[in-house]
């Protein structure tokens, strides 16, 4: 017989990149749902804020300072826990839309450290503490840039591309565990610092990603997917699941409404 699956409210869940966006709707939604959360990101006064309004709302929410791409951090965090329930790996990120041929390297190198390394480090630190709980789960938020490719997506795109493969092959290599992986992957979203950072603070050239569409998904849209995917039966995996605005068909097809 499978091990009884203890509720929600004795459950952690950790998430990376909780400081904004993505990573601090998905903390709400999942405190929401009753999850203990640990917020992590290496902005400290961003994610102690949030915990603090999250506690005071009743819920239970810790702050813990972390750079992904830290291993020795990582390892150190890990030991503060016995069980984890649910690892929600979202730090990650965009740096420029420059062509292949004129990319930076480095800018390739920060974006495979943070969206493909800071997963494994995440990953592998935690994987004996998400299988002592009895029914872990792992989820992966990549993007749509992870299936398919772009112009100008270039280092981004091939970093996805590469969090979504070591979602793919984790799952193949732990089945039999009580570890399920889910990855998200969500289209155009807009953040408050998603395409601000991608172009280097330059406002303008961030809201031209999003002009003229009617509705791009919001934070808050993915956090209530990532929240459902975690809170199907033990047994139910969603493996993989793109959600995109209705105005983006794909990556290149989008509806803009004239102005
Ligand atoms: C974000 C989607 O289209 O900017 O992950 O690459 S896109």
């Amino acid at each position: 017989m499978a091990p009884a699956v203890p509720p929600a409210a004795s459950r952690i869940a950790v998430v990376t990149g909780a400081s904004s966006g993505i990573g601090a709707a998905t903390a709400r939604r999942l405190a929401e749902a009753g999850y203990r959360v640990v917020l992590t990101a290496r902005r400290k006064d961003r994610i102690e804020v949030l915990a603090e309004e999250l506690t005071a709302a009743g819920h239970s929410a810790t702050a813990y300072p972390l750079d992904v791409t830290d291993r020795a951090a990582v390892d150190e965090f890990a030991t503060a826990f016995r069980t984890v329930g649910v690892l929600v790996n979202n730090a990650g990120g965009a740096l420029g839309a420059d062509p292949v041929a004129t990319g930076d390297p480095q800018d390739w190198r920060t974006m495979y450290e943070t969206n493909v390394i800071g997963t494994l480090n995440l990953t592998q630190a935690l994987l004996p503490k998400l299988d002592a709980s009895g029914d872990g789960t792992v989820v992966v938020v990549s993007s749509t840039a992870g299936h398919a490719t772009y112009e100008g997506g270039a280092g981004y795109v091939a970093a996805k591309h590469g969090a979504h493969v070591l979602a793919e092959t984790l799952r193949l290599e732990i089945v039999g565990r009580p570890v399920r992986v889910i990855e998200i992957a969500p289209g155009m979203v807009r953040t408050e610092e998603f395409a601000l950072t991608r172009f280097g603070g330059d406002a303008d050239r961030a809201a031209k990603v999003y002009e003229g569409v009617a509705e791009p998904l919001t934070a808050d849209d993915v956090a209530d997917t990532i929240t459902w995917a975690v809170t199907r039966p033990p047994h139910v995996n969603i493996d993989l699941l793109v959600v995109r605005p209705r105005a983006q068909a794909s990556n290149t097809k989008v509806h803009r409404e004239a102005r």
